[in-house]
């Protein structure tokens, strides 16, 4: 195991509900570290380029509705194996699969309106790092 940086986002529906704190301290519970966190709201083109990867599915137009439907909170954690143990306690995409006690499991409310985002490589964590922070915002 090394030590990694990964993107997290807490998204609208967990801004809306007033829970981001229930999810930064399940992220601390599980070792992760903040080390770069701004609340911000998306415009289209962010959210877009964003999500790129997704442009050709089905639900590609909804997700960048909703990514852009209020504030997210955009946050680099840092850990032993911070990619992995990142999506481990996000849980399964559909929060009707995901494992008892993991953030989607406990606090989302359906496919699409699943709280939390997390890369899910270490290329893909590094592309998205760098579309959110600048290197002097991530202060450790
Ligand atoms: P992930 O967030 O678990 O990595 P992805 O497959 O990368 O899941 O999908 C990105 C996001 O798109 C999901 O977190 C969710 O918000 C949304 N999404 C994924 N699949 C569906 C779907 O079938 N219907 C609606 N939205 C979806
Ligand atoms: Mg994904």
């Amino acid at each position: 195991m090394a030590v990694e940086r990964t993107l997290s986002i807490i998204k609208p529906d967990a801004t809306e509900r007033n829970i981001t704190g229930k999810v930064i301290a399940k992220l601390e519970e599980a070792g992760l570290r903040v080390v770069a966190q701004k609340r911000v709201r998306w415009s289209r083109e962010q959210a877009e380029k964003f999500y790129e990867v997704h442009k050709e599915r089905p639900f590609y137009g909804e997700l960048v509705d909703f990514m852009t439907s209020g504030p997210v909170v955009v946050q680099v954690l840092e850990g032993e194996d911070a990619i992995a143990k990142n999506r481990e306690v996000m849980g399964a995409t559909n929060p009707e699969e995901a494992a008892a006690g993991t953030i989607r499991k406990e606090l989302a409310e359906n496919i699409e309106r699943n709280s939390v985002h997390g890369s899910d490589s270490a290329e893909n964590a590094a592309i998205e790092i760098a579309l959110n922070f600048s290197d002097d915002e991530i202060v450790g």
